[in-house]
């Protein structure tokens, strides 16, 4: 008999989610995706100067700080077609793959790696056979049987004391935790090193950007990063070093550890391989420009239609017309006033709100649709995305990470491996790898052109009298980020933001069909209806953000907790 599962709030995620399975014969048969909350921040920007959207937009989330300010920026210059100079180019570059690497760092370890990894068995292992196994693995110089055996007591001590901090409420003994104690042992304390690996990711963010979260050195036109090789209160070289050493230090955490745990993970997870793939439409953006003028991109966008690798479409650049002319967003079942599915550029944003209904309307985010249809966005998409159209960095990394799960697997595994929810987790590894490598060649470039003597940040803005249209593009760590502004004799006439986590966790529309959460969740095994970690294990996946998602409480402050979810 079908039987209906409330999960609210999702925990370990960024915002308000609520997801709704119906659960028949031990797997899921069907899902809602609903976000809780509603902030308004596309309507407080009516009407202001374009120029400081990007403070605004930046507090849409405290998880991918930059993100936003990025794709403000742009959506502005590209409304006015205002380029910017190369140092700017570059320094943005800095921000977004810093950034990035905290990000995905975050997510892996403190969010979602305690759906796969069981505390409380770590206690059991055997802090020599641990470090054999970690050695076996990667010759990180943390892998060594004292520091594990450091750990676990410091594991006990908080089982003992009753008070589990961080660790509390989860589904530690659950049957679907399948590691060895000693693989879970080398996981909680990698957890505990990549506390001290975000952290160092951070302060580079706050050097170059002045501030974390959200930084403070970008601007219509550029940066508003003062240079001065000479100078102690500007961006120098000590400052640039300083910069370099902590990337560098971070590099060396996520090539040998993150990527190898993830790899650990999915192969010891073999059997979860086949679920949480969902919408097989991807869709990415090209970022991470090599030249001022954005022409030419490290990272690859484009679509794959129905999981068809040969079916990948690149996009060129950002103003890549079948990108601009394909976006649309329906509130056919979100609380919105209307019924409509329309282009961003003439959208509105107009709350109405409503009881959750799975007929009906249930939930605040909208649900982004390309050419119709809705798109899954991601890490997962724009490695996908690389790998069909030939991008030789990341064919080399995901046949890389593949072969590697291969091996610990036992069993040779292809790409198509990668669509689902194990599949999500590694190409962010990959991901990862690549962004940290990229990250020290723009720190590489932007010193080269320094020492040319260049030292132009910013082209100042001018607006024009009438009515113009620009989309920033951006590719978060959670995927395709966009921002469309119509500015009207110089002030915000309209902003809309559609973000990763909305084309994600995204509602039906008019035709019905399922957001790519809601997607991903059909088939999903549930080994015990009263405790769901397996719809955590495949929502986690995505690295949710409710928050970026509606950038909108619930007026009624309804509260449904039917099941308490780590
Ligand atoms: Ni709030 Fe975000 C990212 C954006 S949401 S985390 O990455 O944009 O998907
Ligand atoms: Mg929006």
């Amino acid at each position: 008999m079908a039987e209906r599962i409330t999960i609210d709030p999702i925990t370990r995620i960024e915002g308000h989610l609520r997801i709704d399975v119906e659960v028949d014969g031990g797997a899921v048969t069907d899902a809602w995706s609903s976000g809780q909350m509603f902030r308004g921040l596309e309507i407080i920007l009516q009407g202001r100067d374009p120029r400081d959207a990007w403070h605004f937009v930046q507090r849409i989330c405290g998880v991918c700080t930059t993100v936003h300010a990025l794709a403000s920026v742009r959506a502005v210059e590209d409304a006015l077609n205002l380029p910017i100079p190369l140092n700017a180019q570059l320094i943005r570059n800095l921000v977004q793959g810093i950034h990035c690497l905290h990000d995905h760092i975050v997510h892996f370890y403190a969010l979602s790696a305690l759906d796969w990894v069981d505390v409380v068995s770590a206690l059991d292992a055997d802090p020599v056979a641990t470090q054999q196994l970690a050695e076996s693995l990667s010759d990180w110089p943390g892998n060594s049987a004292k520091r594990f055996a450091a750990v676990q007591g410091k594991v006990k001590a908080l089982v003992e004391s009753g008070q589990l901090g961080p660790f509390a409420n989860a589904y530690w003994g659950h049957a679907a935790m399948k590691l060895p104690p000693e693989a879970n042992l080398m996981a909680v304390s990698h957890y505990l090193e990549a506390l001290d690996y975000q952290r160092k990711a951070t302060m580079a963010l706050g050097v170059i950007g002045g501030k974390n979260p959200h930084v403070q050195n970008l601007a219509v036109g550029g940066v508003a990063t003062a240079i001065n090789l000479d100078n102690e209160a500007t961006l120098n070289m000590e400052r640039l070093f300083r910069i370099k050493d902590l990337i560098t230090e971070v590099k060396g955490f996520v090539d040998n550890v993150y990527i190898v745990d993830v790899a650990a993970v999915g192969a010891l997870y073999a059997e979860w391989l086949p679920y949480g793939a969902g919408v097989t439409n991807y869709l990415a953006a090209p970022d991470m420009p090599t030249n001022a003028a954005a022409t030419a991109f490290d990272l690859p966008g484009g679509t794959i239609m129905g999981g068809d690798l040969a079916s990948s479409q690149a996009f060129a650049d950002w103003k890549d017309v079948r990108f601009r002319d394909n976006v649309e967003e329906s509130i056919a079942r979100a609380w919105y006033d209307g019924d409509w599915q329309k282009h961003p550029w003439q959208e509105d944003t107009v709350p109405a709100a409503g009881q959750w209904n799975a007929d009906g309307r249930y939930s605040w985010l909208k649900a982004p649709r390309f050419e119709g249809q809705p798109m899954q966005v991601g890490p997962l998409s724009q490695m996908l995305v690389g790998y069909a159209q030939g991008h030789e960095e990341i064919v080399k990394r995901v046949n890389g990470a593949l072969s590697l799960v291969s091996t610990i697997a036992g069993t040779r595994v292809g790409p198509d491996a990668l669509f689902g929810t194990i599949g999500r987790h590694a190409a962010r590894a990959v991901r990862c790898g690549l962004m940290a490598d990229l990250t020290l060649k723009n720190w590489q470039m932007l010193v080269d052109n320094l020492n040319t003597g260049d030292l132009d940040i910013f082209n100042a803005p001018t607006f024009p009298k009438g009515e113009q249209q620009g989309v920033g593009i951006h590719e978060a760590p959670r995927g395709l980020l966009s921002h469309w502004i119509v500015i009207q004799d110089g002030a915000i006439k309209n902003y809309q933001c559609v973000v990763p986590s909305t084309w994600n966790a995204g509602p039906r529309d008019a035709q019905d069909q399922l957001g790519p959460y809601e997607a991903s969740l059909i088939d999903n095994p549930i080994a015990d209806p009263e405790r769901p970690l397996e719809v955590l294990r495949t929502i986690h996946s995505f690295d949710p953000c409710i928050a970026c998602a509606v950038h909108m409480l619930d007026p009624e402050g309804r509260e449904v907790i039917n099941v308490k979810a780590l």
